[in-house]
């Protein structure tokens, strides 16, 4: 998408109206935001679970998870306490690789973190190329401050939903509130409807 210059405002960038939502900031910054302190996380033991209603589990120790194809792709992200960051770039696989040929009659899911923050998901949210388990930021390992050894990022909405230090997802047949959704934040969370809090 292109950038519209007419040069620099301040130290805020014009942007074109079609990359920021409504009521959003840009930074340039990357700021951390995390409800609890940074889970300690062992490689060895790590592990990405997929649970739920599902005929077969699925899971991938660290070295499993690592051998899976990545991708690396460069998405914009948006916070609910209004920051945005453009062109922020991600190594990691896509769901649609973990989910392939799962068989499952869920309508939503839960991911789970460590130290247990959760948030959930319409399943199709995380499908079509939209959804990834991160493990690399800006071609370096992502920082545990920002969810390493791996997050979700479902960037199309609230970074809120971008669990950091996922450990899984559990697939639900209906919806249920993770952590901030119970905690007054709007259950699904489009940006561009500014879908912040309960009622919006
Ligand atoms: N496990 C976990 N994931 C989380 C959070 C958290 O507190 N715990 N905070 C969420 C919120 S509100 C935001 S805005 C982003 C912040 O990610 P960052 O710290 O990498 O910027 O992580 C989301 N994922
Ligand atoms: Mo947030």
């Amino acid at each position: 998408m292109a950038i519209i210059s007419r040069g620099f405002t301040g130290r805020r960038p014009d942007v074109a109206p079609d990359r920021l939502p409504p009521g959003q900031y840009i930074t340039r910054d990357f700021p951390v935001l995390s409800a609890g302190p940074t889970p300690r996380i062992d490689l060895d033991t790590w592990n990405f679970e997929i649970t739920g209603v599902v005929d077969e589990p699925r899971s991938w120790t660290w070295g499993e998870f690592n051998s899976l194809p990545m991708e690396t792709v460069t998405q914009d992200i948006h916070c609910v306490t209004k920051w945005s960051k453009l062109d922020t770039t991600w190594t990691g696989v896509s769901l649609d690789v973990l989910l392939d040929g799962l068989e499952t009659d869920a309508t939503h899911l839960m991911a789970h973190s460590y130290g247990g923050y959760t948030t959930n998901l319409p399943l199709a949210d995380v499908r079509g190329a939209r959804s990834w388990i991160a493990i690399g930021y800006d071609d370096q390992p992502l920082p545990p401050e920002h969810g390493g050894p791996a997050r979700l990022l479902v960037p199309h909405l609230y970074f809120w939903k971008s669990a950091k230090w996922v450990r899984g997802i559990e697939l639900m047949v209906g919806d249920r509130q993770g952590f901030w959704e119970r905690n007054g934040y709007h259950d699904y969370g489009d940006p561009w409807r500014e879908q912040r809090y309960w009622g919006d």
